[in-house]
């Protein structure tokens, strides 16, 4: 797993120079979930495809820019990623992301072997998960090596993602009592660093959930769900998607979704106690 770790710090560096330099306004263009691109998720998407399939163990590649899938003739790891999630807040100048899942042989939620993502902010950091999680910070010259991260059994924090007027009623009962009982408001509308604040500060929960405009919910399983599925398990949490277990869910097509629940094991255990 040790060249995938390289080439997703080497990819994290180039992409990082770019959001420093480029424009971010959108193209006329939009990707396979209808979202509006900009010009630097395609750069972005593209440095990528060329590092991972330079890989001889990669087989193949899909993003969340692409229609369909990239094959090659050999290897056995297929990655999907998301090359820039966040795009609507990089022009507030908000920290962004880059998230992969690396499965094996499929793209399966049972063959993810391993997971990642990139943190673009004031600094730059990596999470790999495979067998264990490993933590990256770049310090401007090398990718120094940071303690793991674990995640207690509760935390402080509520990221509750999706339009207010859109939750179902079950579900808005849910997110008040969090705050009830004291939980912080922490939503940036980015996956990636709403995702990583709750691991670095041990613990809360980040919810997607199925609306009455979105039914399937937003977030796409391959790109996002599962990979982040994976880090949470890896650092002691859960991911469910209000009754299973995300990482047990099947997948139709690539650009499938959703709904989805990240967090410690008290915040979850009260999310299925909502929604069984
Ligand atoms: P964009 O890439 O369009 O900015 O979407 C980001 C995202 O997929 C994910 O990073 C956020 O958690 C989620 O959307 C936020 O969606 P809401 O704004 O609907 O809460």
């Amino acid at each position: 797993m040790e060249d995938f770790i390289i080439a997703f710090q080497n990819a994290a560096k180039e992409i990082q120079e770019l959001l420093k330099t480029s424009h971010t306004d959108y193209l006329s263009s939009t990707n396979s979930s209808g979202d509006t691109q900009l010009g630097i998720d395609i750069k972005a998407d593209k440095i990528i495809e060329e590092k991972l399939l330079s890989l001889k163990s990669v087989y193949g590649v899909c993003s969340e820019e692409k229609s369909e899938a990239i094959y090659k003739n050999s290897g056995s790891y297929l990655i999907a990623y998301d090359p820039l999630d966040g795009s609507s807040i990089i022009s507030s100048n908000l920290s962004v992301g880059s998230i992969f899942g690396i499965y094996k042989e499929t793209f399966e939620s049972k063959n993810l072997i391993a997971a990642a993502y990139i943190v673009y902010g004031p600094r730059l950091e990596l999470i790999f998960a495979s067998e264990e999680l490993s933590y990256f910070i770049y310090d401007g010259d090398c990718w120094q090596r940071q303690p793991s991260i674990a995640l207690n059994k509760n935390g402080k924090i509520n990221s509750p993602g999706g339009t207010q007027k859109h939750w179902e009623a079950k579900h808005k009962a849910l997110i008040d009592s969090f705050f009830q009982k004291g939980y912080r408001l922490r939503y940036s509308g980015g996956m990636v660093p709403d995702l990583h604040q709750i691991l670095i500060k041990k613990g809360g929960l980040f919810s997607y959930p199925a609306t009455l405009d979105a039914p399937k919910g937003k977030l796409r399983k391959l790109f996002e769900v599962f990979p982040f599925a994976f880090i949470y398990e890896k650092a002691g949490g859960m991911a469910i998607d209000g009754k299973n277990r995300l990482l047990e869910l099947p997948v139709d097509g690539i650009h499938d979704t959703s709904p989805c629940f990240f967090g410690s094991e008290e915040e979850i255990n009260e999310v299925r106690k909502t929604y069984e």
